[in-house]
């Protein structure tokens, strides 16, 4: 059976866009082999704080679970606690370019006038390979952003088993059904993000009503007047009627306004994170739970991804 890696980064709060685009379809696939990773080593390549680096892992852990995601059936883990994630990337890293790297376009945006530029943030492709690889994953689900990539690790698994014999497994990347892009609700051509400057474009998953009320009631719409489909006209109505569809799981009825509109997506988006912000209150109440269930999962990963390394490691000639 397919096996599947999706990937979190505990960056900032997870918003919306993270939920349908990609904690809802992880959910939903749960019936076949799937890891749930944070990738709190891709946190590192850009500038960060410690402490809150701690406190997002788990919390983002916490989030997984409260939306849904079954630990019993999806290793949830964290990738600095399987140290193979970071032998992997070394090994690859010695079989992956520098204009390789360097030609990543997240690279070029994000070091683009940045005089700290971190050396990790130029490999994060190749680490990211490596939390792919390590675990010998057919199927990565992924947005446009990160197809560059994805295509990076198949390029280098490709290369290696030909250089150095079949030693990975090359995943493919796939679309999830039902996983529509959400845009930024104060800059609808920009996709919703935890690092966007203001919040005023995200709904966090574990925002307050009130909050989640005033950020759709603010939301960028247009002049045109009339609720429907437009992405080229009325990206932001068009953004909404998509959150109000994924939330609601229907086809909205007849709106005959903006503001109409926005006590729908409002209803909906709250009958969706009322539950998770409850659940997500009842597990902050017991971090060691979620602490363990990071064990859990590291321990149910890490044998066969001890087994991947040692295959690397005798490929490229290393001693046992
Ligand atoms: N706006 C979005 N709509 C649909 N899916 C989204 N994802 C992210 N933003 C949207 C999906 O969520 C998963 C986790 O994303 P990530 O943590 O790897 O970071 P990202 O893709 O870079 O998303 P963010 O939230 O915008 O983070 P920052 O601001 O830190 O870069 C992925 O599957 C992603 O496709």
């Amino acid at each position: 059976m397919t096996r599947r890696l999706t990937g979190f980064q505990p960056t900032g709060h997870l918003h919306l866009g993270n939920l349908i685009g990609a904690m809802r379809p992880l959910v939903a696939a749960q019936d076949r082999p799937s890891i749930a990773m944070i990738a709190d080593l891709h946190a590192l390549t850009v500038e960060h704080d410690p402490q809150q680096l701690r406190a997002n892992t788990l919390q983002v852990a916490t989030v997984l679970l409260a939306a849904g995601v079954d630990p019993e059936r999806t290793a949830i883990i964290a990738n600095s606690q399987v140290p193979e994630h970071a032998e992997l990337h070394y090994l690859l890293e010695s079989a992956t370019g520098y204009g390789e790297a360097a030609r990543m376009i997240q690279f070029k945006e994000k070091s683009a006038g940045n005089k700290g530029v971190r050396l990790s943030l130029l490999t994060y492709p190749v680490l990211m390979a490596a939390d792919i690889l390590v675990h010998d994953i057919d199927q990565v689900p992924v947005g446009d952003d990160q197809n560059q990539h994805l295509e990076l690790a198949r390029t280098v698994a490709t290369r290696f088993n030909a250089r150095y014999g079949e030693t990975f497994t090359v995943p493919e990347g796939i679309r999830p059904e039902n996983a529509a892009r959400i845009m930024d609700l104060s800059d609808p051509a920009r996709k919703m993000s935890k690092s966007a400057p203001s919040a005023a474009g995200r709904i966090g998953l574990l925002d307050p009503p009130e909050v989640i009320r005033r950020t759709i009631t603010r939301a960028v719409t247009d002049t045109v007047g009339v609720v429907r489909d437009d992405a080229g006209n009325q990206p932001g109505v068009t953004n909404l009627l998509a959150i109000l569809r994924a939330c609601a799981d229907r086809e909205p009825g007849p709106l005959t306004s903006y503001g109409a509109l926005k006590r729908e997506v409002t209803d909906a988006v709250e009958a969706v994170l009322g539950p998770i912000r409850a659940r997500y209150a009842e597990l902050s109440e017991d971090p060691g739970h979620v602490r363990k269930i990071l064990a859990d999962g590291r321990a149910r990963v890490q044998p066969r991804a001890a087994e991947t390394v040692r295959r690397a490691r005798t490929a490229l000639g290393l001693l046992d």
